[in-house]
């Protein structure tokens, strides 16, 4: 544990990890009494106690940094395979001014009423900035309950944001990741199986009748990920959406039955060195891996994981450099214990000499 990271982990422990809550006692906000929990077999602490926050995708601009979480709710639904727990209903922003310092919680940016075509379940998003402009990009149910990937705009980055009024069209399933490269080119990545509905959507269109989950194709390739360029105005694809293949070291895709490897959800890109790294969630095994490649299409040959698995059934994280430092935030259950109620950490992620990621555990060995 690096040296500010124990100085973090100590003041959340006895002060709460949010200096500048609103609502002043962050942890008696959710019922969670912080101070007097074990934190110490964590390696990091949540950056926010007085909502819960998940799948956190992370950005510098102006020298800041910003955090898009999903927003986790305790509704009513029961716990199943598809993830109908996930209810979320709005995108609160954080923002920070360096990592380990003060973190400020942005108010309700983007409210699924506000949507006028998605009806529920806002989950992970993403955000991108071109133009003066700042971009969120949501996926959601529409009224047939289909997941769709919708867009909205604002001139700060915490907004408030107005959606556009229609999804983006072609898309389809959830989790968009936008990456932009070194010319200026932007691409969403985009993509998830069982609840996250790619296997309903073989060839772009949503069929309710579809398989729930991808566990009767162990033999052939698995499910893949997909990749559409952007449009200059950042708000529709430029083309359709591609695979995004993820292969083996001997070239060969990845197969269905491959838990512990194949592409689940939560996708990810960075550069790093002249290199795509494209890295996902293998969902039921609960791993963060990746994949490196020479293009932002691919291929990416498998490489390893990134985060062991962490408490709570979720895995889903942002990398991203700041002040010469590479970050890794994800989420864990360490305030509820319960999957449906995460909160959103980050820790510093280390290269090996040869490009690989060095793996983190979540949990510190006592
Ligand atoms: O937060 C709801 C869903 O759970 C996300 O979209 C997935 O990536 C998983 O974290």
């Amino acid at each position: 544990m690096t040296p500010f990271l124990s100085l973090l982990a100590a003041s959340c422990t006895l002060l709460g990890c949010n200096g500048t809550n609103p609502e002043a006692d962050a942890s008696q906000s959710l019922g969670v009494d912080h101070a007097k929990a074990d934190n110490s077999k964590y390696l990091s602490q949540p950056l926010v106690t007085e909502i819960y926050t998940a799948d956190p995708s992370a950005h510098v601009w102006n020298g800041k940094i910003y955090v898009y979480p999903s927003h986790d709710i305790d509704g009513p639904t029961p716990e199943d395979d598809l993830g109908s727990h996930f209810e979320m209903r709005d995108y609160r922003i954080m923002s920070m001014d360096r990592i380990g310092g003060k973190v400020t919680l942005g108010p309700v940016a983007l409210d699924v009423k506000d949507v006028p075509w998605a009806e529920k379940q806002m989950w992970a998003p993403d955000a991108a900035y071109r133009g003066g402009t700042y971009y969120l990009y949501f996926p959601a149910k529409d009224k047939a309950g289909a997941f769709r990937i919708g867009v909205a705009t604002s001139k700060s980055p915490t907004g408030p944001f107005k959606a556009q009024p229609e999804p983006i069209k072609g898309s389809y399933s959830i989790d968009p990741a936008v990456f932009t490269d070194d010319d200026g080119e932007s691409y969403m990545y985009f993509g998830g199986i069982w609840g996250g509905q790619l296997q309903r959507n073989i060839g772009g269109k949503y069929d309710p009748s579809g398989s729930k989950t991808d566990l009767q194709a162990d033999d052939k390739p698995a499910l893949l990920p997909r990749v559409a360029r952007m449009s200059k105005d950042m708000l529709e694809f430029a083309e359709a959406p591609r695979e995004l293949r993820i292969v083996d070291e001997k070239g060969k895709l990845l197969r269905g039955g491959d838990h512990d490897r194949r592409f689940f959800e939560a996708s990810w890109m960075h550069k790093y060195k002249g290199k795509y790294y494209f890295s996902y969630s293998t969902g039921d095994t609960h791993f963060l891996a990746y994949g490196i490649g020479d293009s932002p299409y691919g291929p990416f040959t498998y490489k390893g994981r990134i985060l062991e698995p962490v408490e709570g059934w979720t895995t889903h994280h942002s990398i991203v450099q700041w002040d010469g430092r590479w970050w890794l935030f994800y989420a864990d259950t360490q305030l509820s214990g319960q999957t449906r109620l995460r909160n959103v950490k980050v820790t510093e992620l280390h290269y090996n000499a040869d490009g690989t990621i060095k793996t983190i555990n979540p949990m510190i060995r006592r």
